[in-house]
């Protein structure tokens, strides 16, 4: 059958990529077929050379639908996780997708920015980097995503718990 994808959107250091992470580990020793897309990696590869206009991350974002889609068609489970930051181009990426479903990987502002976990909140509030989202750079939360997931009040394993239900079982 079509696999099913995961679109995990949500802030730099929300959480998105240790929750992706920690559900593919989960789902491979189910022994399902899981592949993960993430933002990192895929700006390292897929989208090498993009930087952060609204174009280049709506265009990050429809190659990596691009590509969840032609892996679901063959039955792979599909983890994105990408900051994915407008609205529109995300729904347009699910809606292509047959069984997506959106999860909001949430922790308030203030929050990400204490974690910092690879010091970039810290350099964007100096203004050091353009067009960092939630900082000079806007983020468009979902309105009614699959699951919506505060990072800052459970922890991973809470977290994919939730996921594990949501997917079922
Ligand atoms: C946001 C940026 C930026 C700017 C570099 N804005 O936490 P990270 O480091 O590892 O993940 C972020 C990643 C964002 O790439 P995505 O492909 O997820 O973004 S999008 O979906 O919007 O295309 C962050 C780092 O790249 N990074 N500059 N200006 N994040």
């Amino acid at each position: 059958g079509h696999g099913r994808v995961v679109w995990f959107t949500g802030l730099s250091g929300a959480g998105k990529s240790t929750l992706a992470g920690a559900l593919r580990d989960e789902l491979e020793a189910r022994g399902e077929r899981v592949e993960l897309l993430d933002g990192d990696a895929v700006r390292e590869n897929l989208s090498k050379g993009l930087g952060f206009s609204r174009e280049d991350r709506d265009t990050n974002v429809r190659r990596i639908a691009f590509v969840a889609g032609l892996l679901a068609k063959h039955g792979v489970t599909v983890l994105v996780s990408a900051i994915s930051p407008y609205a529109d181009t995300r729904r347009e990426a699910l809606q292509a997708l047959p069984n997506a479903l959106e999860v909001f990987v949430d922790a308030p502002l203030d929050v990400v920015t204490e974690r910092d976990v690879k010091g970039l909140y810290v350099r964007a509030l100096r203004g050091e980097i353009p067009h960092f989202t939630g900082v000079s750079d806007p983020y468009e939360a979902p309105e009614q995503p699959d699951l919506h997931l505060r990072t800052d009040r459970i922890s991973v394993r809470e977290g994919v718990d939730q996921l594990l239900a949501r997917l079922g079982g």
